[in-house]
């Protein structure tokens, strides 16, 4: 098992509805091991490189506003197929789709609000952790849980 991470965060609605609690309460239940977190206000340069992909989108405009409407907490968590299973946890891009029991599913009704980010692959992963957080700000913390004999 190569140590799997990936980056989470609470969006300004999340943040704005209090809802940080809660999507920490999950992860953590799941098993995730959590070994960075902060709250930020999001530089404009970091939200360009993160949405680099989206920036024809029609919604870009409106998304990097929102992005930058207020703070977000950002976090990394590890384990096991972290990567796949945080996208399961959040639910599907658009609101309206998401799955009840998600994190979208449960609190959001609209795409241009949904609540939380999560990486989509492994790769882009590990940039998007390299993107937000300096390598100094992620704990590598032993862990002596129920996982501790498997990895
Ligand atoms: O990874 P995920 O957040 O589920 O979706 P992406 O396709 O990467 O889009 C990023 C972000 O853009 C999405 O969470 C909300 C916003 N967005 C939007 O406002 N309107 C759309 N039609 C599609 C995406
Ligand atoms: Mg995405």
């Amino acid at each position: 098992w190569t140590r799997e991470r990936t980056l989470v965060a609470v969006k300004p609605d999340g943040v704005q509805r209090r809802l940080v609690g809660d999507v920490i309460q999950r992860f953590e239940r799941r098993g995730f091991k959590l070994v960075g977190m902060k709250m930020l206000q999001a530089p404009e340069r970091i939200l360009a490189e993160h949405y680099h992909d989206l920036q024809r989108k029609p919604f870009y405009p409106a998304l990097i506003s929102y992005m930058s409407s207020g703070p977000v907490v950002a976090m990394v968590w590890e384990g096991p197929n972290v990567v796949c299973t945080s996208r399961a946890m959040i639910g599907h891009t658009n609101s309206a789709k998401a799955a009840p029991g998600t994190i979208r599913g449960d609190f959001s009704t609209h795409v241009s609000r949904n609540v939380i980010h999560a990486s989509d692959s492994v790769e882009r992963a590990q940039r998007e952790i390299q993107l937000w957080f300096q390598s100094s700000e992620l704990v590598d913390w032993a862990d002596e849980g129920h996982l501790s004999s498997i990895y």
